[in-house]
């Protein structure tokens, strides 16, 4: 008998963040790695915005300003399997941890898995600050103005409070 398995295949939204270095560049390679990463299809890749650096302390004008993006994936990878794949992309293009919230050359964070919810420390789901951030909000709109975001919402919505500052 033939059966045929189908891999499921699940769609996923990448915030991809730099403010150290050639931004451009490195946000190429990026998505040039995870185009080529097997598993992943890149869907849609919103127009990188250059924004101000967020901190502990809200905005931070004095340190180096971010190129920021959202990449459209659908994935066979599981969620953790995904963030492997990412923090490997970061590692070869120079990321170094050396303090939370610090300046990097490339930082890649899971937004949504799928819809997924999930509070686990090392893959928290949806990203935990997603909601708040014009920054992953703004773009993500742009390749999707119907996204939703689990647990809060529509992404066009929360756009919309962003603005009026509700
Ligand atoms: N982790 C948990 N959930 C996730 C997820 N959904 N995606 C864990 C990715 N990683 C997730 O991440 C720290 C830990 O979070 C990892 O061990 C991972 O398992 P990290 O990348 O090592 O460190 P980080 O990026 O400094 O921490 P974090 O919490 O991801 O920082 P944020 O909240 O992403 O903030 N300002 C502007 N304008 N633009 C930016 O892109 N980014 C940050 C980073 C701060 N300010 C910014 C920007
Ligand atoms: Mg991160």
């Amino acid at each position: 008998m033939n059966v045929q398995l189908r891999q499921i295949t699940s769609r996923a939204v990448i915030a991809v963040g730099s403010n150290l270095g050639d931004r451009t560049a490195t946000f190429a390679a990026a998505v040039r790695a995870l185009a080529e990463a097997d598993g992943i299809e890149v869907t849609a890749i919103s127009t990188p915005i250059d924004t101000v650096a967020v901190g502990a302390d809200g905005e931070n004008p004095a340190a180096p300003a971010y190129l920021n993006a959202v990449v459209l994936i659908r994935t066979t990878l599981a969620p953790r399997a995904l963030l492997a794949v990412l923090n490997g992309i970061e590692h070869d293009n120079g990321r170094v941890r050396a303090e939370r919230w610090g300046d990097r050359t490339l930082d890649l964070d899971i937004v949504d898995y799928a819809g997924m919810q999930s509070s686990a420390p090392d893959l928290t789901l949806p990203h935990p600050r997603a909601f708040e951030r014009s920054f992953v909000l703004r773009p993500w709109l742009e390749v999707d103005p119907e996204a939703v975001l689990a647990g809060h919402g529509r992404v066009a919505d929360l756009v919309a409070g962003l603005d009026t500052g509700s």
